[in-house]
C-alpha cells in the first residue's frame, strides 16, 4: 500500500494530537509517583519499615487503548476517550502485605488535593478466575501553562503473590488470545487461592515476629 503525501500528513497530525493527549497523563502519573516516592522515603524514616516492594507506571498503548475503545463501543475523539477511559495513566504499587496495600491506599486517597473518582476492591471481592488487587481511580491536579486540569489516573494495589500471579495469569491470557483451557483455569484458581493462602501465612509470621498482629486497614 502506499500512502499519498495527505495521508502520511494526516497520520503524522493524528500521532501529534494522541502525544499532546497523553502529555497530560504523564504529568498526573509523574504528580502520583512522587506523592508514593515521598510516602515510601517518610515510612521508612518514621517507623524504619518499608511497605512498598516496587511501583511501575505505564501510558496506555495505543494498541491497549484502541482495544478498549471498541470492547465499550466508545467514540474515539479525544474528548470522548478523556471521558470514558479512566486507566490511560496508571500506576501498580505492590506492597509487601494485604495490610500495607490498604495502609498505602488511605495514605494516597486521604491527601486533601486527592479525589477518588472510583474503587474496585478485588482483594475483599476477587474475580472468578482469581485475580486480586485494590484498583482506585483518583484525579490530581496538574498545574499546565493554560491553567489547571485534573487528571485521572489508576492506581493498583496488591501483594508480590499477587502480582506474580497476575503477571503470569496475563501471559497464559494472551498466549491463549483469552480461551484459556478449563483444566489451565481452574489450576490458575488454585494457584491464586495457594497465593492468598502465602500472604496470610506471611502476613501472621510477621505480626509474631514483631509481636504485634498485622495492621488492618481502617477502611479495609
Ligand atoms: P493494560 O495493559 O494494563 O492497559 P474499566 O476501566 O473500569 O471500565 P476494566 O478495564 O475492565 O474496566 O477495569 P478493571 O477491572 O479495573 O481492570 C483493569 C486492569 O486491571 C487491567 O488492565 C489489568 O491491569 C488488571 N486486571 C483486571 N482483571 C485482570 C485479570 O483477570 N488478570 C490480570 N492479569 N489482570 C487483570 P488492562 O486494561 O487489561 O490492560
Amino acid at each position: 500500500m502506499v500512502l499519498d503525501s495527505h495521508a502520511v500528513a494526516r497520520a503524522r497530525e493524528l500521532r501529534e494530537e494522541y502525544e499532546g493527549f497523553l502529555l497530560e497523563y504523564r504529568f498526573g502519573m509523574r504528580e502520583i509517583e512522587t506523592k508514593i516516592d515521598i510516602l515510601r522515603e517518610e515510612f521508612a524514616h518514621t517507623h524504619a519499615y518499608n511497605p512498598i516492594e516496587h511501583v511501575t507506571s505505564r501510558l496506555k498503548s495505543l494498541d491497549s487503548l484502541a482495544v478498549k475503545v471498541e470492547r465499550k463501543g466508545i467514540a474515539t475523539s479525544i474528548e470522548s476517550m478523556r471521558s470514558h477511559v479512566t486507566d490511560i495513566a496508571g500506576i501498580r504499587i505492590t506492597c509487601t502485605f494485604v495490610s500495607d496495600a490498604y495502609r498505602l491506599f488511605d495514605l494516597l486517597t486521604r491527601q486533601d488535593d486527592i479525589v477518588v473518582r472510583s474503587v474496585k476492591d478485588y482483594i475483599a471481592e476477587p474475580k472468578p478466575n482469581g485475580y486480586k488487587s485494590l484498583h482506585a481511580v483518583v484525579e490530581v491536579p496538574v498545574f499546565l501553562s493554560s491553567g489547571r486540569v485534573h487528571v485521572p489516573v489508576e492506581v493498583q494495589f496488591r501483594t508480590i503473590a499477587m502480582d506474580f500471579w497476575a503477571s503470569l495469569e496475563h501471559k497464559i491470557h494472551y498466549k491463549y488470545q483469552a480461551r484459556v483451557p478449563p483444566g489451565l483455569r481452574a489450576s490458575l484458581k488454585e494457584a491464586a487461592d495457594s497465593a492468598a493462602e502465602l500472604d496470610e501465612r506471611m502476613e501472621r509470621l510477621h505480626g509474631q515476629v514483631h509481636g504485634s498482629p498485622a495492621r488492618r486497614p481502617e477502611s479495609g
